[in-house]
Parts: structure tokens; C-alpha cells; sequence
């Protein structure tokens, strides 16, 4: 069986995807075969020019059209517009895999995990760094309880190419269509990251309460190729102390305006038996702390039988990179797709097999996600710590 896989969206995202798609069947030969079948845009000159680049058989400038004709929709637009395709495929049945954050409000991620949750078949939200390696390791890790009780956990996400106030003005810049800016953008990483670490009930759990803090460095950028300045209605950086439901404690922040810093994340997690830290910068190593070894942090090299994708691609020791998380996770959620495939035809009405949980980060993580971030910015507002509902 084949699956006919829908793309709305060709830049960053729809690359990034389009690549993992067409690594799978070389890398992946387990994983269900896929067809990139249409590119959905607005934008009919340079929807084709992308059609071609990325390998897709037609193009379409109506989603409407297209969302419950394809065996799979990804939605890889900008923020603002999550919300209404993603909806329209889940109502027809169609799984989808949607761009974080999954969308720019709480009101639209609650929207589109509730239609998600009525769809009953798999969704999922793109927190590619799930995929990493070397978090799968750091899960294992805390899993087994081998950094004892958590205490301590630190996310930070740190770029620079809005530094320079020239730096042109994008959707980004928008919180209409973005929602908010650092925090959604790259907060949202973060937040999911711990949550997938740390998150279960014999760790730190979920976040209960934030105390958060943004702001907007410069106000107004130039428009690409033009004399017009639009105003810049979304925070260039943001961070937040957090209250776990377990009492750990947590630092997050993120920032466009980290002079130096193209695309560091880092985590840290301090528990009662050791320390670990990660950094996306150097994805291929874990740095571990045992105390009772009184080493000191010791690097794992996540590149050998610890990586649980190693057999796929080269043997160990060759290191991976920041495209190999996007085909982890279309490898995951994919396989996701076709096992429910293969257990309920689509869109035959009726029960469904329920199957919409098999792959996490789902819909409903996002929204999770999504909870924290809006805390975070009402926390902001209100000057005072807030409760996640
Ligand atoms: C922003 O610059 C960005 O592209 C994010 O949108 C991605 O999610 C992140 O992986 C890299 O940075």
C-alpha cells in the first residue's frame, strides 16, 4: 500500500519534510511506501518551481480540495494557518501531521485537539527533537531512574537573526499569524522537550505554575524590498520560572537576539543521583553525571547500539545531524498511518479504532504545550505567577 501524502507549505518546513519523505524508502525500507503527491500553496509560479525541487507529483492552490483526497495531510504553513486545514482533514478522516506550535491561540489548539480526538485516527505535532538520539538516550536514562529524584531542570533556546534591527520583517514578527515569537517559535520546543523527559507522574510531572517575562527589543522592521517598517507584535525573547506538580524547580528562556548562537538548545535536569545536559550543537553527544562515580560529566557518543535508529542509517560512529530528526519522526508517524490503515479503512464512518494516540507527540501534546505558553505570556501581563489549567 502506498500513501498519497498532502504538503501545504514549501519553505523551511515543507523542505525539511519533503527530505525526511524522500529518505525513507533508501533508509527506511520498513517504513510504508509514500508518494509526494501534492503541494498545496498559494502562490501558483512558485508553488511549481517547489513541486519540482522537492520531488512532488502536482500542485494545488485549494487545501479545501485536497484534505480529504490524500491518505495523509501535512500542515507545514505558517502558524495562522494550523488551525483550519487541519481541522477539515481530521473531520475527513485523514491523519495529519501538523507544525509546531500547533497553532498561534489556545482557543484554535483546543479546537484542533478536540476534532483530533473526534477523528479518532493519528495525528501527530512535528517536536522533532523527540527524535534526537541522544534524548531517547536521556529518557532511558531518567526512565530507569538512574538520576534518582529530579530536581532541577533548565531549557534554554538561544538564536540571533533578529539582532540586527535591519533584519527584515517576516510572519514571524506577526502575532496574528504567529501568535507569539520566541516562546511559541522556539519556547514550544522546550516546554515539549521536558515534558517528554520529565513529564511522567515518577519524575517532575507536568508544569503546574509559571512566572514568565517577554520582550520585544525592536519594534518595527523593514519590509523586504520595499521603504514600508511593520510593527513587530510578538516578543524577541522570553523567559519563565516554572513550579513542577512533583516541586521541581525550572528555568526556561529562549531568544532571536543571542548574539553568537545560531541554534543552541540546551537542557540540563539535576536529579538526587546525577546530572545530564544536551546540547542540539553537539546532538550526537549526552553528557551524564553519576555521583557516586565522582567523575564528574562524562560524554556518551549517542552514535552506536544506544541510538535506536542506528541500523538505519550508517554504521556507528557516523554521526547524524538536524535533518535526521525530521526522518525519524515522518519514519514514526508514518508507521503510525499505516498499522491504523491496515486495522480500519478510512473514512467508512462508524467506529473508529481509536488509534489516534499510537504516535506521540500527538495533538494533544501539542495542546499541552500550548497551555504552557499561554501561561507564560498571561503570566507576563499580569505581573504575577499563574496556574496551568
Ligand atoms: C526558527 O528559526 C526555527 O526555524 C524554528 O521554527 C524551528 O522549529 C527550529 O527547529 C529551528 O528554528
Amino acid at each position: 500500500m502506498t500513501l498519497e501524502v498532502g504538503v501545504l507549505g514549501y519553505r523551511f518546513m515543507g523542505k525539511a519534510h519533503a527530505n525526511a519523505l524522500s529518505r525513507l524508502s533508501m533508509f527506511f525500507p520498513d517504513a510504508p511506501d509514500v508518494e509526494r503527491s501534492v503541494l498545496v500553496g498559494r502562490d501558483e509560479d512558485a508553488l511549481s518551481d517547489a513541486a519540482d525541487q522537492l520531488g512532488f507529483e502536482s500542485i494545488a492552490t485549494d487545501w479545501e480540495a485536497v484534505v480529504d483526497d490524500v491518505d495523509v495531510f501535512y500542515n507545514l504553513g505558517p502558524n495562522h494557518v494550523h488551525a483550519e486545514p487541519s481541522i477539515a482533514a481530521l473531520e475527513a478522516g485523514t491523519p495529519v501531521f501538523c507544525e509546531k506550535p500547533l497553532a498561534p491561540t489556545l482557543a484554535e489548539a483546543e479546537r484542533m485537539a478536540d476534532a483530533a480526538a473526534e477523528a479518532g485516527v493519528p495525528n501527530g505535532t512535528a517536536f522533532n527533537y523527540r527524535f534526537v538520539p541522544a534524548i531517547q538516550h536521556a529518557k532511558g536514562l531518567l526512565e530507569a531512574g538512574e538520576l534518582g529524584e529530579i530536581h532541577h531542570v533548565r531549557g534554554r533556546y538561544l538564536q540571533d537573526w533578529l539582532v540586527d534591527p535591519e533584519a527584515p520583517w517576516s510572519w514571524r514578527n506577526d502575532a496574528e499569524m504567529a501568535g507569539s515569537g520566541a516562546l511559541g517559535d522556539l519556547g514550544a520546543h522546550t516546554v515539549d522537550l521536558l515534558r517528554f523527559l520529565v513529564g511522567d507522574d515518577d519524575l517532575a510531572g507536568e508544569m503546574e505554575r509559571v512566572s514568565g517575562h517577554l520582550q520585544t527589543f525592536v519594534g518595527e522592521r523593514p519590509v523586504d524590498g520595499s521603504d514600508e517598517m511593520r510593527s513587530v507584535t510578538v516578543d524577541d525573547a522570553y523567559s519563565a520560572q516554572v513550579e513542577f506538580e512533583n516541586g521541581a524547580m525550572g528555568t526556561l528562556e529562549a531568544s532571536r537576539f543571542a548574539t553568537g548562537h545560531k541554534n543552541d538548545h540546551t537542557i540540563e535536569i539535576h536529579g538526587s543521583k546525577g546530572s545530564l545536559r544536551f546540547s542540539l550543537e553537539r546532538l550526537n553527544e549526552l553528557e551524564v553525571l553519576r555521583a557516586d562515580e565522582n567523575r564528574g560529566y562524562e560524554t556518551v557518543l549517542v552514535t552506536d547500539e544506544s541510538d535506536p535508529y542506528v541500523d538505519h542509517w550508517w554504521p556507528p560512529g557516523h554521526v547524524l545531524g538536524w535533518e535526521h530528526t525530521f526522518v525519524h519522526e515522518n519514519y514514526e508517524f508514518l508507521s503510525a498511518v499505516a498499522s491504523e490503515s491496515s486495522e480500519t479503512p478510512r473514512n467508512e464512518g462508524g467506529e473508529t479504532a481509536g488509534a489516534g494516540d499510537t504516535f506521540e507527540p500527538s495533538f494533544a501534546d501539542g495542546l499541552a504545550a500550548q497551555r504552557v505558553l499561554e501561561a507564560i505570556e498571561a503570566s507576563d501581563e499580569k505581573r504575577e505567577w499563574v496556574s496551568i489549567s
